[in-house]
């Protein structure tokens, strides 16, 4: 049974699932500037942090990051990140902005595979890189090919020549505030309300903010920021998570953030097949896995669900039993949900074990090769759906049974194992093949949505509570999972 982990944790208020780490822990409290609260900022505490995720994805495109800082600065001081994003390494997408009190400035650098553009902007009054104590609002953001920033809005730098994507689907590094990853150039003062809006921001609209009254809500624009982190007390929180064991994570893009954890040295891949969209996630068949922590929205109890994945794999009739997802529990007594590959029986095949029976339904093969194991991508379809277990492939004709009834899960979450893609959560029977897209949704789709699913990769809904693309993988877990 995993333990209870204490995990510090500041919310993503904009609802798209980048709830970042306080670095060191919860930070001490200080006055904010936006609302009641910030956070300070020192060495022990360098900051927040979140892995790439689609919310931070801006591609080539526009966006505005900001933020308000406030420290205090001699021109001696050394340099002072204050936002680093989607790189590190020299040579890497990146983006970054740094206050450099020797020459008295900020600079913001931005790095594509196209090449590096930086813009420099003095600070105008007698302080060192606006290190005069007071709040003072910081936006770097791309306008087409221009790379701009300001503070304040109207104290504004900015430079032509950005071409290219900021964000790729190799591994990125996420965002940062505080510090460069590795706790290098530390920040040391307060910050508050960091903010990514996926579109340039005015100059009217930052002097909007930059001139709201402190405490206010800030005199934002209305649309909603892509990522929100407001340093307010009731968001800036310790929290105990039962966490697996921690480890590279790939993230949901459903509403629901039910990240997972990818085992084994597994890794999105867009070569060799790749995925069926964009990258997929290749398994060795060795150690590989994927494992969802279990939470409310993997708890399917009695209700209806469909659940989809793509799979590609090769197989023939002496080929093992390869597992694509097995969740709950394992054994002849246990509540359990699972869908494999059986290539000795020529066949894909499903169960659905309540607390008060079991149910088996199977899709034949019909086809030359061994269940589908034919090296190509087929979309494998699970449902229950009106007291109905029906399991497809490709949209064929489905294997068919009344489905149990009673609940797959209990209430006590703690005794129920998570959800795992490509082994038994106990690791036997491990998938070695590609699976893309695997959805869970909390409800029957209907045969137009899923052949909308499988035609175009058409959106599921809200209802979808783990959406799985396989683009991304990021080396360390995400805040919340
Ligand atoms: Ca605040
Ligand atoms: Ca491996
Ligand atoms: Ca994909």
């Amino acid at each position: 049974m995993p333990a209870l982990t204490s995990v510090a944790i500041e919310d993503d208020v904009s609802g798209h699932c980048a709830d970042g780490t306080l670095l060191g822990g919860v930070p001490g409290e200080v006055p904010g500037r936006v609302g009641a609260g910030a956070i300070s900022v020192s060495a022990p505490r360098p900051g927040v942090e979140v892995p790439h995720l689609p919310a931070l994805d801006v591609g080539s495109g526009d966006f505005t990051y900001v933020l308000w800082f406030r420290h205090t600065l001699t021109e001696t001081d050394p340099n002072a990140a204050l936002l680093w994003a989607y790189g590190s390494v020299s040579g890497q997408p990146s983006l970054w902005v740094r206050a450099q009190p020797s020459q008295r400035r900020l600079l913001a650098y931005a790095e594509t595979p196209a090449g590096a553009v930086q813009v420099a902007l003095p600070d105008p009054g007698p302080s060192a890189a606006f290190g005069d104590g007071a709040w003072h609002l910081l936006s770097v953001g791309r306008s087409g090919g221009t790379l701009r920033l300001s503070v304040d809005g109207t104290t504004a730098a900015e430079t032509a020549g950005l071409s290219g994507a900021l964000t790729s689907t190799a591994t990125p590094e996420g965002l940062r505030v505080g510090s460069k990853p590795g706790d290098l150039d530390v920040f040391t003062g307060s910050l508050d309300e960091v903010r990514l809006y996926k579109r340039a921001l005015t100059t009217d609209e930052l002097t909007r903010t930059a001139r709201s009254a402190v405490g206010s809500t800030g005199g934002y624009p209305a649309d909603g920021p892509a990522l929100s982190w407001s340093m307010e007390n009731d968001h800036t929180e310790s929290h105990l998570v039962v966490r697996p064991t921690a480890g590279p994570a790939t993230p949901d893009s459903s509403v629901h953030c039910d990240h997972a954890y990818v085992r084994g040295g597994a890794r999105p891949t867009t070569s060799a097949g790749g995925g069926r969209f964009g990258a997929g996630l290749a398994l060795d068949g060795t150690d590989d896995s994927v494992e969802l922590p279990y939470g409310a929205d993997e708890a399917l109890g009695s209700g209806d669900f469909t659940v989809a994945t793509w799979m590609r794999y090769t197989a023939s009739q002496t080929s093992a039993n390869q597992v694509l997802f097995w969740a709950y529990g394992v054994g002849g007594a246990e509540r359990q949900l699972w869908l494999r590959a059986q290539p000795g029986q020529d066949r894909i095949a499903a169960l659905l074990q309540t607390d008060t029976a079991t149910t088996t339904v199977h899709v034949t093969d019909a086809g030359p090769a061994q269940a589908f194991g034919d090296g190509a991508w087929h979309h494998v379809v699970l449902q229950r759906a009106g007291g109905r277990l029906s399991l497809s492939v490709d949209g064929g004709a489905p294997g068919e049974a009344t489905a149990p009834a009673g609940s797959v899960t209990y209430e006590d979450g703690f005794a129920v194992l998570g959800l795992h893609l490509g082994a038994r959560p106990d690791g036997y029977d491990r998938f070695k093949g590609s699976l893309d897209e695997f959805r869970l949704v909390r409800r029957a789709l209907t045969a137009e949505e899923l052949t909308a699913l499988r035609t175009s990769n058409a959106d599921t809904g809200t209802a979808t509570t783990v959406r799985l693309p396989f683009e991304t993988l990021a080396p360390q877990p995400y805040a919340r999972m």
